[in-house]
């Protein structure tokens, strides 16, 4: 079994939890039974199929389902190839936004909504309703998706909100809201609750990772050198911890992430798909 470092008696990570995980790459699934992983091919009756592109929001939702071990189809969106205009995936998510996730209930679209949901329905990496941490594990994940991802959207899509030739003002503006934001969130996880804690993942450290992947990457071209990881020390601390996840490895090895894609991220190099 791969070794685990959740706390005993986490109210977020039971100690009872199963250690089972079962990855898919594409439509392969991955099945983590000790070192080393091994991949099988064949049917399976998956009641998630995640829509993604390669290292789109869509990672944070793999890294989710990957965590809690659940069974997952993937289907790629062509962004290329405007994908997201097309009737079908309108169908799924009007705003024509990356990630959906296909559920038994129907499609759920807001990445936030999805962590959610699959943290509720599977009782795992978010403390449960009941628990006294909810409401400041709320709190937090919705300052995440309302707040910090909104703003980061700004900063990588700065030509949707003004005309472009202001899009670097703009971006010169957001990048300071986004330190501060980032800022109140380490000063958060100093206090290391469960639920943003190095020792143990959640949904909230999964979705705080990726986005602080992406402030280190993108826009390509663009500065910045406004986003120091050593400037968050408890948060570096968090993402040192998921990048040795088997749930991390394995979203490394579906999305071409490279080895160090929180602390040290390179361009994605997927095996299917792009980013962009
Ligand atoms: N609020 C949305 C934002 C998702 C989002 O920004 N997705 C990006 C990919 S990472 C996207 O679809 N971008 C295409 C676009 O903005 O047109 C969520 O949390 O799911």
């Amino acid at each position: 079994m791969p070794t685990t470092t959740a706390r005993a008696n986490s109210p977020i990570y039971p100690a009872n939890t199963p250690q089972k995980y079962a990855f898919p790459i594409g439509n392969v699934a991955i099945k983590w039974s000790g070192d080393p992983v091994t991949v099988y091919k064949g049917t399976m009756n998956a009641p998630y199929r995640l829509h993604y592109a390669p290292d789109n929001a869509s990672l944070v939702i793999r890294l989710a389902l990957n965590e809690m071990g659940l069974f997952y189809d993937t289907a790629l969106v062509d962004r290329p190839g405007n994908g997201l205009n097309s009737p079908a995936y309108r169908a799924l998510n009007p705003n024509g936004l990356i990630p959906v996730l296909e559920t038994p209930q129907g499609p759920i679209f807001e990445t936030a909504a999805i962590l959610l949901w699959l943290a509720d329905r599977h009782s795992q990496l978010a403390p449960a309703p009941d628990n006294p941490d909810r409401a400041a594990f709320l709190k937090w994940l919705f300052f995440a998706s309302n707040t910090l991802h909104a703003d980061l959207r700004i900063l990588f899509y700065a030509e949707k909100y003004i005309e472009p030739s202001q899009a670097d003002i703009l971006r010169a503006g957001i990048r300071p809201r986004l330190r501060q934001h980032l800022g109140a969130l380490d000063a958060e996880a100093q206090n290391a609750p469960d639920w943003l804690h190095p020792d143990q993942p959640s949904v909230l450290t999964f979705y705080v990772a990726c986005m602080m992947r992406w402030m280190a990457l993108y826009p390509p071209g663009s500065d910045r050198s406004w986003f120091q990881l050593l400037d968050t020390p408890h948060l570096q601390k968090i993402l040192m911890q998921l990048e040795t996840r088997p749930a991390t490895r394995a979203a490394i090895a579906a999305e071409g992430l490279g080895v160090t894609p929180f602390t040290s991220p390179v361009y994605a190099n997927p095996p299917e798909g792009s980013a962009i």
